[in-house]
């Protein structure tokens, strides 16, 4: 792994941690303290210069990645794209952006101002990935944002940051099926996103997938610190395609469903 994607995976990571304080959980768990290849790690955005997904693939470009896969969520009002790099040992990388122009004035309004308190030249620099908010919004904004997109909300409260990472069952000494992972997170307590149902895919669209119900954890807003969720963990099994190579993209329909892993519990 380049120097240098090694320092900003490792950077990530930490950052991620700072939100989603079961991540070392799940690792501790599944992995016994030994190092967990992730699948890939996921980005949010919005469709707005200069924060676009593509503005953002670039810092990814830059480390050697390239564009495999184009993906659209209508009734959630975002498109997305994912990434790869030659090296395997590197996760993919799953950027989304919210197609801001299709909700309404207010919170197109609300976005705007958002993106507007952004230093355009920050976004040049691979650090922009986990700099979080640039801007505060109040409690009732995000409650506001809620009504409209839990995806809006979610960003005006974390802004730039790793979504998720995702452990590669396939690279997951000790376990072979999504099953048994599933299983042993249950066991040790940790609550699984079961829209769509616990396991999304299958092996004849070469994937399954399963996350956590992301943490809660205290967020200064500009007015109020409020709990609400910040960050989960997936877990990912690929299966080979004809070929005998294994299946590299995402599936629309079961990314729909990850999606809500960062909604409220119930
Ligand atoms: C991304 C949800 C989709 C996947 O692996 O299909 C996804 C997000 O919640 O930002 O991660
Ligand atoms: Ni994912």
């Amino acid at each position: 792994m380049s120097q240098d994607a090694e320092q900003f995976f490792a950077n990530l990571w930490q950052d991620y941690i700072g939100k989603t304080p079961s991540a070392e959980k799940v690792h501790q768990v599944l992995g016994g303290g030994a190092e967990i290849i992730n699948d890939h790690v996921a980005f949010r955005t919005f469709n707005i210069a200069p924060v676009r997904l593509e503005k953002l693939a670039e810092l990814f470009e830059n480390m050697g990645y390239f564009a495999n896969g184009d993906y659209h969520f209508e009734a959630k009002k975002l498109r997305a794209k994912h990434y790869e790099h030659a090296n395997k040992d590197l996760p993919k990388i799953f950027i989304s952006e919210l197609l801001v122009e299709e909700f309404s004035e207010d919170t197109q309004q609300v976005i705007a101002d958002m993106v507007a308190s952004i230093d355009p030249s920050v976004v040049e620099q691979p650090e922009f990935l986990y700099s979080g908010t640039h801007w505060q919004v109040t409690h009732a904004q995000y409650e506001k944002l809620l009504e409209e997109s839990e995806y809006a909300a979610w960003m005006s409260a974390f802004g730039f940051c790793a979504n998720h990472f995702t452990v590669s069952i396939n690279r997951l000494p000790g376990y072979t099926d999504i099953e048994a992972v599933n299983a042993k997170l249950k066991e040790e307590g940790f609550t699984l996103n079961s829209a769509g149902g616990e396991i999304k895919g299958n092996p004849e669209v070469y994937l399954e997938q399963s996350s956590t119900m992301a943490d809660r954890i205290p967020v200064s807003f500009a007015d109020k610190v409020a709990e609400i969720p910040s960050c989960f963990y997936e877990f990912a099994k690929r299966y080979e395609m004809a070929d005998g190579e294994l299946y590299t993209g995402f599936v629309a329909a079961s990314a729909d469903k990850i999606f809500e892993s960062t909604n409220a519990k119930g």
